[in-house]
């Protein structure tokens, strides 16, 4: 994908400001501080479109980014983030629920994963929650740049066991430090949105 344009759009909390386009949109979910937002910069070739934190977190609304006026990157809070309260973590729950719940434009969620760890029961909840809801799903597997290329494929099988992909299901390893899987994961997208 060569991108001629890359915009916020707006930072949501409930549909109703959710933008009317009708882009197809690709949501990413994940753990807060998996790399989501970071995604978004090196997918996009631009430094600081989404914001991204060193304290996890960061990502606390629901924001659209427009690519090239012809779909849209929603960056989702991230889930699993110990500290945050009850009430923040009920929020995220509202938040992000009622946007994978009710968007009729949904076309593809990205799940990240660290490629360094196992997943995280949170992260098998969420991969059992987008199979039962019928949507497209594909995973990146985040900071490839920690862990030699020799690594990858025995990283990449745990995931897939201990979030029990089938095969259809890609899993594509990516480092927004190294900017490596780009053009994979635009591919992905292009492919599953059915764009051209
Ligand atoms: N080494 C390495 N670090 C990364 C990579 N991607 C993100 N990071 C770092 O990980 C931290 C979190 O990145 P974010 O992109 O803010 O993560 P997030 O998933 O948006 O986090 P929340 O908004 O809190 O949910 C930052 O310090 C990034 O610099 C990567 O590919 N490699
Ligand atoms: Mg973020």
């Amino acid at each position: 994908m060569i991108i001629k344009k890359a915009e916020f759009i707006i930072s949501a909390v409930e549909p109703s400001q959710y933008p009317e386009t009708g882009w197809p949109e690709v949501a990413l979910v994940g753990r807060s501080n998996v790399g989501k937002s970071s995604l978004i910069n090196t997918l996009t070739n631009r430094k600081s479109l989404a914001k991204v934190g060193a304290t996890p977190g960061k990502t606390r609304l629901i924001n659209f980014f427009n690519i090239n006026d012809k779909l849209m990157l929603v960056d989702l809070p991230g889930y699993g983030y110990a500290k945050v309260s009850k009430e923040e973590k009920k929020s995220w729950g509202a938040l992000a629920e009622t946007y994978l719940n009710t968007r009729d434009n949904l076309g593809l969620i990205l799940l990240l994963a660290d490629i360094r760890h196992e997943p995280t029961d949170d992260d098998v909840t969420m991969v059992n929650y987008i199979r039962a809801s019928g949507r497209k799903m594909a995973v990146v597997a985040t900071k490839a740049d920690k862990i030699g290329r020799g690594e990858y494929n025995k990283q990449i099988a745990l995931i897939r066991k201990v979030l029990s992909l089938t095969d259809d299901i890609p899993v594509i390893p990516f480092s927004s430090v190294k900017r490596t899987g780009i053009d994979e994961v635009w591919s992905t997208i292009e492919s599953i949105l059915n764009l051209e």
